[in-house]
């Protein structure tokens, strides 16, 4: 057990198990996938496991918060606005559980073992709990608003890179291929000459507990959503680092377009994705 776990009802302990009970789960799903749906373009691709992980993860916060609200990635038209007009319709909620059920369902269908469950939960808007868990490598990431974070047990802390030249840096290449592309291939070609390398791995939530851990110094995608982004962001600043929209305005649950570094690499990076017209649609 986490030293970090109150209680089997706290928020955190509730967070963990059910990210680790999905991401088993799902795990176990591996290879067995029978039926491949996609969802507004041909690559934006979604499972029988994305939707059994969401409905799982969904019945164990409910027994547990009956009163609770969720946004689930599965669980909302699919669409560039479905993320921010359920989080308006939730801005009144004062508890919400913002669930990426699989984060890196690509990944996951082709048995790449880089995949996620992202499970945070924000109190009035604010994120105060953030679990990511790669059941792959059985690596569980969690933060808690002003107490830092943790992989299993131990702190972690961004990374010291002080410049792009020697930072490992990631992006993605989102499955709505019609505004975000060119968008983000400028930005990769702008980066490409400036850092010591770039990784695109094909989960945003896991990138970011990458970032927060310090085996990546910085990450950007444009067009992302909440589920995808809201447990990293809290990863990140519980271990040193710097989340801003990809023109640096402060993280917010409504941010699309986002910009995760250890802090000390983030102004040069934002410049050059500002230089190179890369940091919106
Ligand atoms: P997913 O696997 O949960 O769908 C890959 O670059 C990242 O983009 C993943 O985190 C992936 O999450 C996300 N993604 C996939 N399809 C997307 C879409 N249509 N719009 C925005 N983000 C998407
Ligand atoms: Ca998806
Ligand atoms: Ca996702
Ligand atoms: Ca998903």
């Amino acid at each position: 057990a986490e030293p970090f776990v109150i209680g089997s009802k706290s928020f955190t302990a509730v967070a963990i198990n059910t990210a680790a009970k999905a991401g088993q789960w799902i795990k176990s799903k591996m290879g067995e996938i029978s039926r491949i749906d996609t969802k507004f373009s041909p690559q934006d691709l979604v499972t029988e496991v994305d939707k059994g992980s969401e409905k799982l993860i969904r019945n164990l916060i409910m027994t547990h918060f009956p009163d609770h609200s969720i946004l689930g990635e599965e669980g909302v038209e699919p669409g560039p606005e479905a993320s921010a007009k359920a989080l308006q319709a939730m801005s009144e909620e004062e508890y919400l559980w913002i669930v990426d059920p699989i984060d890196g369902t690509t990944n996951f269908v082709h048995g790449f073992p880089f995949f996620s469950v992202s499970i945070a939960l924000a109190h009035k808007g604010e994120i105060i709990v953030g679990v990511v868990y790669d059941p792959s490598r059985d690596e569980l990431f969690v933060a808690e608003k002003g107490k830092g974070a943790y992989m299993h047990g131990k702190k972690t802390v961004v990374s010291l890179d002080g410049q792009l030249s020697t930072s490992l840096v990631a992006t993605g290449l989102p499955a709505d291929r019609n505004g975000a592309l060119p968008i983000n291939l400028k930005g990769i070609q702008a980066l490409s000459p400036q850092v010591r390398n770039l990784r695109i791995a094909g989960s945003a939530a896991l990138h970011l507990a990458y970032v927060a851990s310090g085996r990546l110094s910085g990450f950007w995608e444009i067009g992302l959503n909440a589920w995808d982004i809201a447990a990293g962001a809290l990863l990140i600043q519980e271990s040193g680092g710097k989340v801003t929209d990809t023109e640096g305005r402060p993280y917010n649950l409504a941010v699309r377009n986002i910009l995760a570094t250890n802090g000390e690499i983030h102004d040069e990076l934002k410049q050059e994705l500002i230089k190179a017209e890369a940091t919106g649609f």
